[in-house]
């Protein structure tokens, strides 16, 4: 299962294709719905979450709730679009008062993305490098949380840490961190404790304050995996790479641990690696889970545990200093209405990510054509690990 998208942040719709979706997968706008709106909350979030309302329109693939077997197209609206209608126009003379953007933002694609395609308008980059596109990523892996919801896969998220505030947690990988999942949506920064959450809305005031931004780290975990999914046989194959991909394709994301992480590079063997042990009724497990549900690129049966790390949004209401690139001069960088703060958010992003990856490996271990046939094969699996 692969997805793509295409759109641009202040153009009309972002739109999103899914191919390789089994047919008979029964599928609801209103989860999608729900995963938007989750991706739109968030204390720290700026002025453009106002604006938009971000709804679901499934376009093809999809016929009385279900999926065909052919590719799903889903599109999601810009509702500012109707504000840069000028500015954004796919067709038409260029406006005479049009401003460019000219003074790249540090730590933003703007620069490298101007010099890589030859524009004078570090728009034609930032409009594409913004991370409203990961509204089509949340949209399309909709998909892939139903699919993996029907085997009993469920994908979750919450944020770990916000600038210098952290939640303080037990060691989590000694079974999966159960928190309840309206503990961590209730929150204003998705945080299942509330003393973690106001430390860490203590933390965007005081940015919002100074004109900065922060970042900071969450965790996504997937429950209900079953072993050997993902293969340790040739590069392509692991898990591990294909779920560290696609974390870091997600903007702003600049470290993945899974598990124990770099921990584990400090701690001698004996206390890295998981104890195993044989239960009668669930077969094959471990006494901890400091691997993060893999190991040798496959999962092990154990919850996925993956934190990532998410770098401060480079757009500053204090600007840095950059160069003009009309005249190359010093200047400060352009000031773009955004968010003093988006883990929130990421790490919603970050689910949708996971769940394309673990959906696309599970398909290719046990088939792509319909959800019967799928089923039936999951079904057989089990069995065959019971009676080891
Ligand atoms: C973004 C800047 C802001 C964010 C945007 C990402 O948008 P605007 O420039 O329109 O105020 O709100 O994120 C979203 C629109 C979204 O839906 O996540 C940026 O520069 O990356």
């Amino acid at each position: 299962m692969r997805y793509m998208t295409a759109g641009e942040s202040h153009g009309p719709a972002l739109t999103a294709i899914v191919d390789g979706v089994p047919a008979g997968l029964k599928i609801s706008e209103d989860q999608i719905n729900s995963d938007l709106a989750r991706r739109q909350s968030g204390y720290g979030r700026g002025g453009r979450q106002a604006i938009e309302r971000d709804r679901v329109s499934v376009t093809a693939g999809v016929r009385f709730g279900r999926t065909i077997g052919s590719p799903v197209a889903l599109t999601v609206a810009n509702r500012d679009w109707e504000n840069w209608t000028d500015r954004m126009a796919a067709f038409g003379d260029v406006p005479s008062d049009l401003v460019r953007e000219v003074c790249p933002r540090p730590g933003h694609a703007d620069l490298v993305g101007a010099l890589k395609t030859n524009t004078d308008d570090c728009r034609n980059v930032l409009e594409r490098a913004s991370a409203r596109e990961t509204a089509a990523r949340v949209a399309a892996a909709g998909i892939a949380r139903e699919f993996l919801a029907e085997l009993g896969v469920e994908v979750f998220s919450y944020v770990a840490s916000i600038g210098g505030a952290s939640l303080d947690e037990d060691d989590p990988m000694l079974a999966a961190p159960d928190y309840k999942p309206l503990d961590i949506e209730l929150s204003d920064v998705r945080c299942p404790s509330e003393e973690a959450t106001e430390a860490m809305k203590a933390e965007i005031d005081a940015a919002r304050e100074a004109g900065e931004s922060l970042g900071g780290t969450f965790r996504v975990v997937a429950t209900g995996l079953l072993p050997g999914v993902g293969g340790y046989a040739t590069a392509g194959e692991r898990l591990t790479s294909r779920i560290g991909a696609a974390l870091f394709s997600i903007p702003a994301i600049k470290g993945v641990e899974f598990g124990l992480g770099f921990e584990a590079a400090r701690r001698p063997g004996s206390q890295v690696h998981d104890p195993i042990t044989v239960d009668r009724k669930a077969g094959f497990t471990r006494t901890r889970n400091n691997a993060g549900g893999l190991e040798g690129g496959m999962t092990t049966g154990l919850p996925l545990i993956v934190t990532a790390a998410m770098k401060p949004i480079p757009t500053l209401m204090t600007p840095l200093s950059t160069v003009n690139l009309d005249t190359l001069e010093p200047e400060e960088a352009s000031r773009e209405r955004s968010d003093v703060c988006a883990v929130p958010a990421c790490a919603v992003v970050a689910e949708a990510e996971v769940a394309f990856a673990l959906a696309d490996a599970y398909l290719e271990k046990f088939g792509h054509d319909n959800m019967t046939d799928i089923k039936a094969a999951v079904k057989s699996y089990r069995q065959r690990l019971r009676t080891i």
